[in-house]
């Protein structure tokens, strides 16, 4: 046994800081890098860590205590160590002897799973501080193993879905899969960008934290603060021993976890990109929420929204169990059920009326039904009505399509509507951006993709037409035409149909007057299109027959103001009337 002495590390203040959280009791058994308490500035929180593993003598500090660099935490009964060595109770009168006990300790004793954890944060440490030459750098590219985010006390979650092919290009955020309780759904993101290599899980299979999912080949150089938890691999587990051993200490440590903590906001606008998750409940902005940079991150990769948490640590701290319970409460409970108040549904046996058959959805309509709930639960919707004149480019549109249909090609109406908006969307950028995560700020987007609404058998899809501000009608018709009968012959990639910018739905070749699309989020708003009729429209001296289009623009009102949507309609009501201005 050898008795140290644990210390506040440098926290790059002198200025005393609060302890607002102590992580561990006496008696406790810790591992090298579990956070033992949490110290809270005015500007930040930060986790430190125990710098190796031990049990727990004695809490030198409590809650609400205010402490500063190389105040004593805690006194270690360090696992493995021999009293007689010497090195005991000095330990925290000798800083240098306690770092070189501690390569040895943390290289030794550190799960892989915590060891990459802190080759991450150490590695940006790094890249920060440019303090240590010989200590391990951002890994550029190769391949990793993808394992299961922290679930908690979940053990068998059942894989539902496999977003991802072998062979795919995925982003950072991206849902790989989807598992399921009996009643509800998770999304799995991927922890970076790469390609996925190896899947090595299926539909079917039942997952638990730390199950290894796939691998995946990165390309290197990129964000690696998301290099976590959620990832470990054999590149992973050889350096990581390596990362540890040459860590000089848990002051790193504290540090890295901090710059974890400042990164907070880009992550938050890097969601904008980011798959759906039943998660983007709007509430208490995240970067508002009370939770230190462990907690951020494991949300993170659960894609859990710290405000929908409810905290239960001092001061309103979000804590990691808070996490875990929210993912199991998602698990086992429908978010129409237990979250936003809404009311339990009651279980009816229809089957009392009369005759029934149950007919278990596919894949596809449960997904589609989980995003359109979403968005329908946490988007404000509105919707502005609106006409077009397009009896000129009806007409137009008929005689180009005599002098086309030779090249195969046929003008559709949806084709000059997606030009028209694309149009639209540079005039008026707030209906081409997403609302950041947290509520903060919009991400604005430079470049237009829209989203097109196809009816299949299966369910509805909605393929993307890229840069569609800059295809001309010909080529976005065409285009279409190609995602249209992809969509019917189930034939699209998950890349056809991801980063639009705006959505379409047309059910004009169908019949209607007007409707209430859902935005599809991240994305702020979509065009309802119905079907054109002949109308009487007075020109001040007498009605005119006007073939006239129904617009219906649903938005999202917490981005966009009611007359903007009104200014956004009429500018879409003038270019279809007069299609020369979309096509200077
Ligand atoms: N008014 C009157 N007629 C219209 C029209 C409109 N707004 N839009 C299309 N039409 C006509 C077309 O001119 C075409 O007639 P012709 O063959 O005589 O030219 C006919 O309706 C069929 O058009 P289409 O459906 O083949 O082509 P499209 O470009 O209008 O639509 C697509 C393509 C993929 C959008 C459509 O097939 C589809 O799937 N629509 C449903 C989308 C949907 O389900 N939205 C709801 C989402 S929310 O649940």
């Amino acid at each position: 046994m050898s008795k140290e002495t644990i210390r506040v590390p440098d926290i790059g203040s002198s200025d005393p800081v609060d302890v607002i959280e102590v992580s561990v009791k006496k008696g406790d058994s810790v591992e090298a890098e579990d956070t033992i308490v949490v110290l809270e500035s005015d500007k930040a929180s930060l986790e430190v860590p125990c710098p190796k593993a031990g049990t727990v003598l004695e809490l030198k500090v409590k809650a609400g205590d205010q402490v500063k660099e190389g105040d004593p935490l805690l006194d270690l009964d360090v696992a493995g160590e021999d009293g007689g060595d010497g090195s005991g109770d000095e330990a925290g009168a000798d800083e240098s002897k306690d770092n070189a006990s501690d390569e040895e300790a943390a290289s030794e004793k550190t799960s892989d799973k915590e060891a990459s954890d802190k080759e991450a944060s150490d590695q940006q440490d790094e890249a920060d501080q440019q303090d240590d030459e010989s200590a391990a750098k951002p890994a550029a590219g190769g391949t990793r193993t993808v394992a299961a985010p922290d679930l908690g006390d979940i053990d068998a979650a059942e894989i539902i879905e496999i977003n991802v092919a072998e062979g795919d290009s995925v982003e950072a955020e991206q849902t790989i899969l989807v598992i399921e309780s009996d009643k509800a759904s998770l999304e799995v993101p991927s922890p970076e960008a790469g390609t996925v290599k190896k899947l090595l899980v299926k539909v079917g299979d039942k997952i638990g934290t730390g199950t290894d999912l796939m691998e995946l080949e990165t390309a290197g150089g990129g964000d690696t603060s998301d290099k976590g938890s959620s990832e470990k691999g054999s590149g992973e587990k050889g350096g990581s021993g390596k990362a540890a051993a040459k860590d000089d200490g848990d002051a790193k440590a504290a540090r890295s976890r901090k710059s974890d903590l400042d990164e907070k906001p880009s992550e938050a606008g890097r969601q904008s990109a980011a798959p759906e998750t039943p998660e983007q409940s709007q509430g208490k902005p995240s970067a508002s929420v009370h939770a230190g940079p462990a907690v951020r991150k494991l949300a993170r990769e659960t894609g859990i929204d710290l405000a929908d948490v409810a905290p239960s640590g001092p001061k309103d701290r979000i804590l990691k169990e808070d996490v875990h319970a929210l993912i199991k409460q998602r698990l086992e409970n429908p978010p129409a059920a237990g979250g936003a108040g809404a009311p339990d549904l009651p279980e009816i046996d229809f089957s009392e009326f009369g005759p029934v058959e149950r007919q278990e959805l596919n894949k596809l309509r449960k997904v589609a039904a989980r995003n359109l709930h979403r968005s329908w639960i946490t988007i404000p919707h509105v919707t502005q009505f609106d006409e077009a004149d397009i009896t000129e480019l009806e007409a137009f549109r008929k005689s180009q399509n005599k002098a086309l249909e030779k090249e195969g090609v046929k003008l559709t109406m949806l084709a000059f509507l997606v030009k028209a908006c694309a149009n639209a969307l540079r005039e008026f950028p707030r209906f081409n951006s997403s609302l950041e995560l947290g509520g903060e700020a919009l991400i604005m987007k430079d470049y237009v993709h829209i989203g097109i609404a196809v009816d299949t058998p299966n369910g509805l899809v909605v393929p993307v037409i890229r840069d569609a501000d800059k295809k001309g009608l010909k080529d976005i018709a065409l285009e279409m035409g190609e995602l249209a009968g992809k969509a019917r012959d189930r034939k699209l990639s998950p890349a056809d149909m991801k980063g639009a910018t705006f959505s379409i739905s047309s059910l004009g070749g169908i019949g209607g007057t007007a409707f209430t699309p859902i935005v599809n989020w991240p994305e702020v708003a979509i065009l309802g299109v119905s079907r054109s009729d002949t109308k009487p429209v007075w020109d001040g001296q007498t009605f005119q027959p006007r073939l006239t289009l129904p617009l219906s623009l649903s938005y999202d009102h917490r981005v966009i103001d009611g007359a903007d949507a009104a200014r956004f309609t009429s500018y879409l009501s003038q270019l279809l009337s007069d299609m020369r201005r979309a096509l200077l």
